[in-house]
């Protein structure tokens, strides 16, 4: 990260995306939890009404935490040498939750559903006019993308806690990048690594056939 840059804005976590793929276009763990650490830091700022989705956020980054701490952290280098690493050691339950319910694969397969979601409601902020409700667009982000893989109950807490977003110009001033104008103009220029750290994964995962893990 360049001198000077705010980490805590919403700017420094969208660059750590950026900073995410090397130059084999593999996704480097370290910056991609980093990334989710600064979304949970925002996240926590909205108030306890939120807690319930950022302790499930937290439990599964400590989860790959672990892996990058153990003797095996050079296998959790990247997405893809994890992928590689857990399936041609049989450490993936497949089909049915067994053995390895906490497997790296399944972890950030979860995660990288929210970043399905995460790209499309800031995209909606991004393109959304003065009156728009950030309730209704993050509704609407949700219910396109994470809101398929969460039963009845799960998908009721979320969109109750929606209603206690922040207003739209709140939330473009808590990015701290400036006036309602720059932080429109920061994620036209963020946006596109997230959609590039998705893409790259959601690739690997359908190549492998892991994107329906239990
Ligand atoms: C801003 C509002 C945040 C809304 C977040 C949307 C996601 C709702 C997700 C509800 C998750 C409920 C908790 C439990 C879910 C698990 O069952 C599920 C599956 O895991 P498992 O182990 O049971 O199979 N877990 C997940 O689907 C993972 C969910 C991770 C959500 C991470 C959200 C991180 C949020 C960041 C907020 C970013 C705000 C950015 C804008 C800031 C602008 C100033």
């Amino acid at each position: 990260m360049a001198d000077g840059e705010d980490v805590h804005g919403l700017k420094g976590v969208l660059v750590m995306f950026q900073s995410c793929l090397d130059s084999k276009e593999e996704i480097l763990m370290d910056p991609y939890l980093e990334g989710w650490k600064g979304l949970v830091r925002f996240l926590n700022t909205m108030g306890p009404i939120f807690s319930f989705i950022s302790k499930d956020a937290v439990a599964k980054i400590q989860i790959m935490e672990t892996f990058r701490g153990s003797e095996q952290q050079e296998n959790y280098i990247s997405l893809q040498a994890m992928v590689n690493y857990e399936l041609t050691n049989g450490l993936v339950d497949l089909k049915q939750p067994g053995t390895y319910p906490t497997s790296g694969c399944r972890t950030i397969l979860r995660l990288h559903r929210a970043l399905r979601w995460l790209h499309l409601f800031l995209e909606g902020l991004r393109t959304s006019s003065p009156s728009s409700k950030t309730s209704t667009l993050c509704t609407d982000s949700y219910n396109a993308s994470l809101a398929n893989y969460h039963p009845w109950i799960i998908r009721k807490a979320a969109t109750m806690a929606f209603y206690a977003l922040p207003t739209r110009d709140a939330f473009l001033e808590n990015m701290k990048v400036g006036t309602t104008e720059a932080a429109i103009e920061m994620l036209g220029e963020a946006l596109p690594s997230i959609s590039r750290v998705y893409d790259i994964t959601e690739d690997l995962f359908t190549q492998h056939k892991l994107l329906d893990l239990p």
